[in-house]
């Protein structure tokens, strides 16, 4: 436990001076301030227009371990709490991917204490991104397996590429079960009949047929998305912001509500669950299911 606790620490602090916005490590352009990283989380800020592009940058497939999160979780709190910045754009600074979903190693053999650690780092960027006051929009130029479909469905709108691409929640092709507020977010996407039976065939889709059940709102050319996302950003930036913001709070609160009630317990329950024999044995199938295909 105290490894990865001390570590996150340097690492929050770390981050916390280099987004400060009048900090010195800011290298700061005409109409942008890069907050340029040590991590994995690349952060775009447009104070022209008050967009920050959020960029997870965790080559190869941005799988999501605990340092991803916790430095995702850090940069929302910042933007959330910055005054100019009014809309977020979740993106990937690695080619053909938007994420992997959670690094499976950190469920893979790893101590309660760890999974525990993890987990919390998950609940908390979710809770920060789902509970955003931002206009929050995802650009999926690539694959978004399971955590990646769920940071995606948080956001309020998502543009897709089109082309060799998949989405969804396909945690029980690995033997583990979407945990219940992952399925609450794809049961307020796209409705009960559809989340069952996504969920239960750990169904992963295409850009197109993502589009077709309303797990994303737009399938472009892959060179198309960003630009789709600004124009899109440009309509909803027009509505009254406390408005706007109170409809989305009110539509999100329960889930939300139902998730910070019970934070210790679902870690927990993640712990036990994911250290169980047989889940432990069907994550490793997985694992070398992975390694296989590319041999
Ligand atoms: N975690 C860790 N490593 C990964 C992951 C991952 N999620 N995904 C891929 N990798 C690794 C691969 O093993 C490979 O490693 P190496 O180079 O050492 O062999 C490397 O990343 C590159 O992967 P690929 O060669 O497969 O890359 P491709 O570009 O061909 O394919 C894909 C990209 C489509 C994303 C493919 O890698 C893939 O399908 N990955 C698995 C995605 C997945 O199933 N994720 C599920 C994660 S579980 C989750 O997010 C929610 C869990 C909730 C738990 C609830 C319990 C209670």
């Amino acid at each position: 436990m105290a490894a990865p606790m001390r570590g996150m620490s340097v690492l929050r602090q770390a981050f916390q001076g280099l987004v400060r916005p009048s900090g010195g490590q800011v290298c700061r352009q005409v109409q942008h301030r890069c907050y340029s990283t040590p991590g994995h989380v690349q952060v775009d800020m447009n104070s022209e227009t008050g967009v920050a592009t959020v960029r997870l940058n965790r080559p190869p497939v941005n799988s999501l371990n605990l340092d991803v999160l916790t430095e995702l979780s850090i940069a929302l709190e910042k933007l959330e709490t910055d005054k100019s910045c009014k809309a977020m754009v979740l993106a990937s600074a690695a080619p053909g991917i938007f994420s992997a979903g959670l690094d499976i190693l950190e469920m893979y053999q790893s101590t309660p204490e760890r999974c525990v650690a993890f987990w919390r780092a998950l609940q908390d960027a979710w809770l920060n991104l789902y509970g955003s006051r931002l206009v929050t929009m995802a650009a999926i130029e690539g694959h978004s397996p399971a955590g990646g479909c769920l940071l995606a469905m948080s956001c309020d709108y998502r543009v897709m590429a089109e082309g060799k691409f998949q989405i969804g929640l396909n945690e029980t092709k690995l033997g583990i079960v979407a945990p219940f507020w992952f399925t609450d977010v794809m049961l307020n996407t796209i409705g009960h009949r559809e989340t069952e039976k996504a969920l239960q065939l750990g169904a992963l889709y295409s850009a197109q047929q993502a589009l077709s059940i309303g797990l994303v709102d737009k399938v472009v050319p892959l060179a198309e998305v960003m630009p789709t996302v600004e124009g899109e950003l440009k309509n909803w930036l027009q509505i009254p912001a406390a408005a706007r913001v109170i409809t989305k709070t009110s539509m999100r609160k329960a889930v939300l509500d139902r998730l910070r009630s019970q934070k210790e317990k679902d870690a927990q329950f993640f712990a036990d669950f994911i250290n169980r024999d047989s889940v432990q044995k069907s994550l490793g199938m997985y694992i070398a299911s992975l390694q296989k295909k590319k041999n």
